[in-house]
């Protein structure tokens, strides 16, 4: 292709970037994505790690935009492992034949944007600067790695791995003492499996986790063949719910604090025993009041308490903060893993590891020895990819500057000062707190249509107005007021990157977020300026 020839480069090829290929390719618009990785999957192509899989049912994590495509998958599991969803993704790229528009093992360096010729240079690390009109950022919401900055970390004398960054081959932990750092969802789900390998299993652990179970389970062919049917319609019931999935279930209804103990502890039960994130849709009003919170804290804790035999291990691994204020996760086996002799909790909430030596960690004063140390930290999420690439607006203002307070934009999807630049799911979206492929369709089909606009307005450019952005960053932050995401240090708030602003970046609330999107359109599209 030559320097000229692209419209649009999108950075990315997970979810979000092969279907912006797929729609700018069938708009008409020459596209190159650029992909760090040797593949396509994004998230999916680098979390290999043991026991990782989706939090969101099969058959609603995956594309809705090609009938064909929907009916002729066969998911096999009820929660789609990682090579299962890479498969699919993989098979994404065939079939719609994106892979002629997508360069691997490429990083994008740097993107400037040219004022005089209206178009974004991007500087890869191939060593090529390409020009388009269009810059589209699929980078995804958890794909920088948070490497916890511990004193010593590079001193350790053994193998030291990241779960968002698993070596293709696997790890052997077979006669190895292991510490695990971080019980988040990648922990939660690795933690099992590591255990039934390793020798001795660490866990080093800062924050517990609250985690239900998934009950994973083989599909059964009826039922697919059921959703397959009415694929569309059951989708379609999934957009209207606040997570972007899970339409087809029951709702709570009412208060958690409307219903006697027994009633509520029955309803609770039921939801255990389904299993999963939509335990959290037991009521109306889990993630808007604290009292009603705490019921479902309880309940989940009062499970724990079941399961852990050692009554101070249990005590160590119940939660005392607000349920679902961090992402809940989703468990196979994980608490009763704990009743392994060869596992042991170490509890890092008040006395922080106090370092990293060639043979293991150190905790108030104490050297837990071991062979292999897994990094289950997270992520720098929503910014943090972002905020990696040297990107430059009008002017030569850096993205990275214009969110040194926390993160601004308009919709999540444009930010003030940097023209024809899209962020796909970007911090002011639902994003995380959806079903990511939900969320990625809409701000694709946004976005290819804002590019359409464009044209059909015979502009060189669109952007978001400052004003527009200034009140869209207020909604954003009301919005989170009125919800209890801000009462503890998630990753939503930026809370798990030292030094990072805390600032809640997701929207809670898909449908009305769609809605809002779809009147901006109706407006023609207020809130963006055409050049
Ligand atoms: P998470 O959910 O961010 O979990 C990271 C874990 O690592 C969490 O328990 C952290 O504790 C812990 N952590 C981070 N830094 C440290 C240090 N310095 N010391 C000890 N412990 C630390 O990441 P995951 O990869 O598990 O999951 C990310 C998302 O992927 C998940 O929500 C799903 O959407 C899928 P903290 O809670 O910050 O105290």
């Amino acid at each position: 292709m030559t320097h000229s020839a692209r419209d649009v480069i999108v950075v990315g090829a997970g979810f979000a970037g092969l279907y912006t290929v797929h729609l700018a390719r069938s708009r008409g618009l020459r596209v190159e994505a650029i992909e760090a990785g040797d593949g396509v999957g994004g998230t999916w192509f680098w979390n290999r790690y043991p026991g990782a899989r989706c939090d969101v049912p099969s058959m609603e994590y995956s594309f809705g935009f090609d009938h064909d495509l929907q009916r002729d998958w066969e998911w096999t599991e009820r929660y789609a492992t990682q090579p299962e969803i890479l498969r699919y993704l993989d098979h994404v790229a065939d079939r719609f034949d994106l892979r002629e528009n997508i360069t691997l093992s490429t990083r994008v360096e740097s993107c400037r944007y040219d004022a005089d010729t209206r178009r974004w240079e991007v500087q890869a690390s191939d060593g090529m600067v390409r020009t388009a009109r269009f810059l589209v950022m699929a980078t995804g919401c958890l794909s920088a790695a948070n490497r916890p900055d511990i004193p010593g970390r590079d001193t350790f004398a053994g193998p030291v791995y990241h779960t968002g960054a698993w070596p293709h081959q696997g790890v052997d932990f077979s006669r190895q003492r292991v510490a695990v750092i971080g019980t988040g969802s990648s922990a939660v789900q690795s933690i099992p499996l590591i255990a039934e390998h390793a020798e001795h299993l660490t866990v080093f652990q800062r924050t517990p986790a609250y985690a239900v179970p998934a009950h994973n389970q083989p599909l059964d062919p009826a039922e697919v063949a059921a959703i397959k049917a009415d694929y569309p319609n059951w989708r379609a019931g999934a957009r209207q719910t606040s997570t972007g999935f899970g339409g087809h279930l029951r709702r709570g209804l009412t208060s958690a604090l409307a219903v006697s103990d027994d009633e509520r502890a029955a309803i609770y039960e039921r939801r255990w025993d389904e299993g999963g994130l939509v335990f959290l849709g037991a009521f109306t009003d889990l993630m808007v009041d604290p009292d009603a919170n705490q019921t479902a804290a309880e309940f989940v804790r009062s499970k724990i308490a079941a399961m852990v035999d050692d009554p101070a291990t249990a005590s160590a691994l119940s939660p005392s903060t607000v349920i679902g204020c961090k992402r809940m996760c989703v468990d196979t086996d994980y608490y009763v893993t704990f009743n392994r002799d060869n596992v042991s909790l170490v509890d890092v909430s008040s006395t922080p590891i106090e370092a990293i030596s060639p043979t293991g960690v150190v905790v108030d004063g104490e050297l837990h020895e071991v062979d292999a140390i897994v990094f289950a930290t997270g992520f720098d999420a929503m910014t943090g990819a972002l905020d990696r690439i040297d990107i430059r607006g009008v002017d030569g203002a850096t993205l990275r500057d214009t969110w040194s307070a926390g993160p601004v934009s308009y919709l999540g999807l444009q930010v003030a000062g940097f023209p024809n630049l899209f962020t796909i799911t970007g911090p002011g979206s639902p994003s995380v707190l959806t079903n990511m492929v939900v969320a990625i369709e809409q701000h694709v089909e946004l976005v290819a249509d804002l590019i359409d606009e464009v044209s059909r307005r015979d502009a060189s450019s669109v952007e978001a107005v400052g004003e527009a952005q200034a009140g869209w960053v207020e909604h954003v932050n009301l919005v989170a007021s009125l919800t209890l995401f801000q009462g503890c240090s998630s990753w939503y708030l930026g809370a798990n990157v030292p030094g990072k602003p805390r600032v809640f970046m997701p929207l809670p609330g898909f449908p009305e977020y769609k809605q809002i999107c779809d009147q901006v359109v109706a407006a023609g599209y207020d809130g963006f300026r055409f050049v």
